[in-house]
């Protein structure tokens, strides 16, 4: 997985989360227990998930070798709660040599926990992730207006002549 290769522990970003009140790590099974589906109510709507849900999906995503990297905060004090996370979806293409287009979805930092900059440590992780290790020609996003502030600081922007379209079912 992302986390074995690749040690968070030697990150800069990263030290002091791990000296601190969190631990970032890749999603588990057990942290469904830890309010991780609660976590993602604060983005969207989850409807409901039971632990038989979640773990079919958490198997399926496995299953997709290389594609899905999830990565949570766990609040080290607090009922052992998630506290953050975000995921990078890697999608094969046969475009630019055979390249690897990366997706940031579903970031999400509890609310309680606002201005620790946990945000930053999980879009970085990742961002440098696909990067360096997944070998992405290139990583997007979509967020709300109020967001592109904070995602233009990791180098995200706009590109000319280029929309994000969406039809909902
Ligand atoms: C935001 C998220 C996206 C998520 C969507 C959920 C980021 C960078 N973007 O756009 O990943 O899937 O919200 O909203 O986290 P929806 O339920 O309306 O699709």
């Amino acid at each position: 997985s992302i986390f074995q290769d690749y040690s968070l522990r030697d990150s800069k970003l990263c030290r002091n989360i791990y000296d601190g009140k969190y631990i970032v790590r890749p999603l588990g099974k057990s942290d469904f227990d830890q309010g991780y589906i609660d976590l993602l109510r604060q983005l969207t709507e989850c409807g409901t998930i039971t632990y038989d849900d979640y773990e079919k999906r958490f198997n399926e995503l496995k299953e997709s070798s290389n594609t899905y990297y999830t990565l949570i905060i766990q609040d080290k004090n607090v009922d052992q709660r998630i506290v953050g996370s975000a995921t990078l979806v890697c999608e094969k293409k046969f475009i630019r040599q055979c390249g690897t287009r990366g997706r940031i979805e579903d970031v999400v930092v509890d609310d309680r926990c606002r201005g620790q900059q946990l945000g930053k440590v999980l879009v970085d992780l990742l961002t440098q992730f696909a990067r360096d290790k997944c070998d992405c020609y290139k990583i997007s996003l979509e967020c709300k207006d109020h967001l592109v502030n904070f995602y233009q600081k990791f180098g995200y922007k706009h590109e000319d002549q280029q929309n994000y379209l969406c039809r909902r079912f």
